[in-house]
């Protein structure tokens, strides 16, 4: 049995030499080692031995064993390395060809509509300024003539952190924190775009929006300063033939108040769906800044007036694109997204 022992391991030995494939090599494998194999059929005879004669063989078996384990992953490690050579002697890339297209990405269409209404701001002399969408009670009402029981203060139309820290519902609050810091330099010539949060949810309504405001403070400012700045916006971003109108309205923090309208956009006053048959479409609050605002800001209303204004993005965005949800603005589809 020894014998027949050292014999297979020299067989073994020889072929291993001439294998030059996995697949020959594993059937090697199965036939010498396997379950059914040439040495497990051997351990088989170790019931005809006597003890130590079933000692010894059982020593020498198992060594032998693992010799041809060995010798067979070396090779099997040798055929892997020897595979992968020819693979990288034969295989060439072509580094000539084209490489995959990266989709290019783009903005946002209320990004590009914010920055359209920065530059033209910009463009008539307006600072822009930024703050803090979480603000305090003070700046978000108090300071901008907001009472404590005014409607706007409910729990159920601002997000409340605390009962005197809240999600900012307009970006005054900022302009307010802007007076106090340059009073009492003139002029105050700002505009604040940003994010502003409100209890809405519906077709025409989102809990978050994006709101511009703008504030000019300075001697002899009056309303006719504020028509003159708020009809070249309009006629900037909308078109030089549109006309626009004001009507009275009503602030806390401006007095008097209006609202801007501009000559429909899609019917061009004929009236159509779009404007409700008016001819007419609103598009921004504005007014005086109220004598008690001016005084927050720690401005003299005695010695300076000024105008200001705010205006939503989305509905900007809706007119100027022709969107008719503003939803689409937030489901974030590319089908939509790209075709800005
Ligand atoms: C509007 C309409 C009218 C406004 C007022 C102020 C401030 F801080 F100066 F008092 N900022 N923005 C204002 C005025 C905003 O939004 C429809």
């Amino acid at each position: 049995m020894l014998e027949r022992l050292h014999g297979i391991k020299k067989e073994v030995d020889s072929k291993l030499v001439e294998i030059a494939s996995m697949a020959e090599l594993n059937e090697l494998k199965v036939r010498i080692l396997g379950r059914k194999g040439e040495i497990t059929g051997l351990l088989r005879g170790l019931k005809d031995l006597t003890q130590e004669e079933r000692a010894e063989f059982g020593r020498v078996a198992n060594e032998v064993k693992e010799e041809l384990e060995l010798a067979i992953n070396n090779k099997s490690e040798e055929l892997k390395s020897r595979e992968l050579l020819t693979r990288l002697e034969q295989e060439t890339i072509d580094v000539t060809l084209p490489g995959l297209p990266l989709a290019n990405g783009g903005k946002h269409p209320l990004t590009l509509v914010m920055e359209e209404i920065r530059e033209i701001f910009m463009g008539m002399g307006f600072s822009v300024a930024e703050g803090p969408e979480i603000e305090s009670d003070y700046y978000n009402f108090e300071a901008l003539n907001i009472p404590k029981d005014h409607p706007a203060r409910d729990m159920q139309d601002s997000f409340y952190i605390t009962e005197e820290i809240l999600l900012r519902t307009h970006t005054s609050p900022c302009q307010v924190r802007v007076m106090e810091k340059m009073a009492p330099e003139l002029p105050v010539k700002i505009i604040v775009p940003g994010k502003v949060y409100r209890r809405d949810d519906d077709a025409t309504h989102s809990p978050m929006f994006q709101q511009v405001e703008g504030l000019l403070v300075d001697r002899n400012i009056s309303f006719g300063n504020l028509k003159g700045t708020l009809m070249t916006f309009a006629r900037r971003i909308f078109g030089d033939d549109l006309r626009v109108r004001y009507r009275p309205s009503f602030f806390p923090f401006t007095e008097p108040s209006a609202e801007m309208d501009i000559s429909c956009v899609m019917c061009k006053g004929a009236g159509c769906r779009v404007c409700s048959h008016t001819g007419w479409l609103e598009i921004l609050g504005a007014g005086m800044v109220n004598p008690n605002v001016l005084r927050y800001g720690g401005y003299d209303p005695e010695e300076v007036t000024g105008f200001a204004f705010g205006m939503g993005i989305e509905r900007i965005a809706m007119l100027k694109y022709g969107v008719n949800d503003l939803r689409l603005f937030f489901d974030n589809d590319r089908r939509f997204l790209q075709q800005f």
